[in-house]
């Protein structure tokens, strides 16, 4: 019976080899036998029609009187071949169904599992390769790699055994038949072979290029997809129709010269074949005439050659196909061959708890070597206090809180948390203590409540959820959907406004109760008068956790601890507001522009 669990578990990790074949025949690892009996089968059947051939020949020699007929006499003779041509059908044709199945059922399962593995794999790689990687590149990989992997398992891994028992099967026949016979019947093999390998090798680097264009246009298409917004709201609908139609000419192109190389090749092989079968024919004609051989044996001969030629014109197709499948490897295992971020080495919950200390000694960091993006950032921070960032866009307010819960880590200096450096802690720990709410709200196509309670890791009543709603102030809006919180959001439910979105994600944040509470921006998308609901809330939600707060305007961080101001990745003034407002710097100017601002909508409003 087929159960969700019914592949065993492979870790794909184990096929990664320089040797592609090599590669692939681990990735089998499990189905070696199914993919044994497949090729058994295929060999049974060759081989039931071999023998066909050799009654075949019996058969012919017998009506020209070359060979004698049964003890039972000719009429029960013709019973018997007749009865041997249906048995030796049965088998080839039974066998080769079998062989078909087994092939599909390792092919199948195989590739289901890599998808499988691929999934968790790439979940699993660091913010560093996923922040370089296209989106659209992946999609690619898992699904259309994976799938001519899944036809190289099913079609050409097989073929390759058909061909080669086919090809071995006759050409032992024929040698049986008469050596020379067999030996003039294979004279153009090796150089077709060669010619082929050579092509193989041509094709392979032509198709990795379609792929990669292929990968190219489905980033574009991807992309194009997410951001229909801003494609509509800039009316570049004619820039970005232009944009793909160039991808998809260049796709075009490469695809082209594929088929190109292909229908000049195979033409050629086919002639070169042609021949070979030919001067077979001519060869043992000669030596039918001669009587050196009886009509029956050239009979047999001559079926013989077409299925030992057949192999061989098809092994030069089977190769090119094979090199798709190989490509595909190989794209598949830039994937697999990346390190996974160690999510629990390190300490976690069983041997400290945390209290929220942080102390950062020249903190550094960069997310491409010699680009640095924070410079020698010192501070502390003590347990419960709120810290807030303020600073101009792109002064890397966002990458240092990314430090926190080791999404990155720090290139230089020393980050305490607690007295104890941040890279001793595992991520799974540190991700479990520190709650961010992200800049750019992100919610799953699920439920509301699925949303609110994802990642807490614990049964959690409609009670609480409702709590976190309410003090995220978004409750009442909830409550408005007829479904409530089993509203679906997304593309098949509801659609929420941004403010909206972030006010579930910072419910969602507050469920899971963590040490360190982040809210980066979280508040810009909403409204001053929610933006006051929120605060009020929060405030109360503070307590006994270390915040930061990220934010644009002066009011949000005015009440803060400790205020860093950021400018080009460097802290240029630290202090509370009253002492930074006193002070000439970006901070004062910031203040003084919102205040004029402030005050200016206030004459206008009491006008
Ligand atoms: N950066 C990068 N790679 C990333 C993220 C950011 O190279 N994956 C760069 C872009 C900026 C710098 O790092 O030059 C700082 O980016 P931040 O996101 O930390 O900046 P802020 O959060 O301060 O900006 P904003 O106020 O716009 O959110
Ligand atoms: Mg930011």
């Amino acid at each position: 019976m087929d159960t969700i669990n019914d592949t065993t578990y492979y870790d794909f990790r184990k096929a990664i080899h320089t040797n592609r074949l090599v590669g692939v025949w681990r990735m089998m690892s499990g189905f070696h036998l199914a993919y044994g009996g497949a090729t058994l089968a295929l060999a049974i059947s060759a081989l039931a029609k071999t023998t066909t051939l050799f009654l075949l020949r019996y058969f012919a020699d017998l009506v020209a009187g070359d060979a004698q007929p049964l003890d039972g006499g000719m009429t029960e003779t013709f019973v018997w071949i007749a009865l041997g041509f249906v048995g030796l059908a049965v088998v080839e044709g039974g066998f080769a169904f079998l062989s078909g199945r087994m092939a599909a059922y390792t092919a199948e399962s195989v590739t289901r599992r890599l998808r499988n593995f691929l999934f968790d794999h790439i979940q699993r790689l660091s913010f560093i390769y996923h922040g370089k990687t296209p989106t659209g590149d992946l999609i690619e990989r898992v699904t259309s790699d994976v799938d001519a992997l899944r036809r190289f398992f099913n079609e050409q891994a097989i073929g390759v055994g058909r061909i080669i028992l086919l090809f071995v099967i006759n050409f032992i026949a024929i040698l049986q038949l008469r050596v020379d016979l067999g030996l003039v019947s294979v004279i153009a093999i090796p150089p077709i072979l060669l010619v082929s390998l050579w092509f193989f090798k041509k094709v392979t680097d032509a198709y990795e290029k379609y792929q990669e264009q292929e990968a190219a246009l489905s980033t574009t298409l991807q992309e194009n997809l997410t951001g229909v917004r801003v494609v509509k709201a800039f009316a570049r609908q004619e820039y970005e129709k232009d944009k793909f139609e160039k991808d998809n000419w260049e796709k075009y192109l490469r695809g082209k010269l594929l088929l190109l190389m292909h229908s000049l090749f195979w033409p050629l092989s086919d002639i070169v074949l042609g021949f070979q079968m030919l001067g077979g024919f001519v060869f043992g004609a000669f030596l039918a005439i001669d009587g050196q051989i009886t009509a029956g044996t050239y009979v047999a001969y001559v079926g013989m050659v077409v299925w030992l030629i057949w192999p061989i014109r098809n092994l030069g197709r089977l190769i090119v196909q094979t090199s798709t499948g190989l490509v595909s490897y190989a794209r598949l295992m830039e994937i697999i061959q990346q390190p996974r971020e160690p999510l629990t080495e390190g300490i976690g919950e069983a041997q400290r708890s945390i209290k929220g200390g942080l102390v950062f000694d020249k903190v550094s960091f960069e997310y491409e070597d010699g680009l640095p993006v924070l410079k020698d950032i010192s501070f502390s921070a003590q347990p419960g206090q709120v810290i807030a960032l303020i600073g101009s866009t792109g002064s890397g307010k966002t990458s240092l809180v990314n430090l926190l819960p080791r999404f990155y880590d720090y290139t230089s200096g020393s980050l305490l948390l607690d007295g104890l450096e941040l890279k001793e802690y595992s991520r799974e720990f540190m991700r479990k203590n520190v709650g961010i709410v992200e800049q750019e709200p992100f919610l799953f196509s699920r439920t509301i409540r699925e949303n609110i309670t994802y990642g807490v890791g614990r049964e959690v009543s409609q009670q609480e959820v409702e709590r976190a709603a309410e003090a995220a102030a978004v409750h009442d809006v909830i409550q408005s959907f007829p479904d409530g919180y089993n509203t679906l959001v997304g593309e098949k439910g509801v659609t929420l406004s941004g403010g909206q979105k972030q006010r579930v994600t910072i419910a969602r944040t507050l469920l899971k109760n963590p040490k360190i509470l982040v809210l980066d921006d979280s508040t810009s998308a909403v409204d001053m008068e929610t933006e006051a609901e929120i605060r009020a809330a929060l405030n109360r939600l503070m307590e006994n956790r270390t915040t930061f707060i990220i934010a644009h305007r002066i009011q949000s961080v005015m009440n803060a601890d400790l205020i860093l101001v950021m400018d080009k990745g460097e802290i240029v003034q630290m202090g509370r507001h009253a002492e930074l407002v006193k002070q000439d710097g970006i901070y004062r100017k910031i203040y003084d522009i919102q205040t004029r601002v402030d005050e200016e909508l206030e004459q206008e409003l009491a006008v």
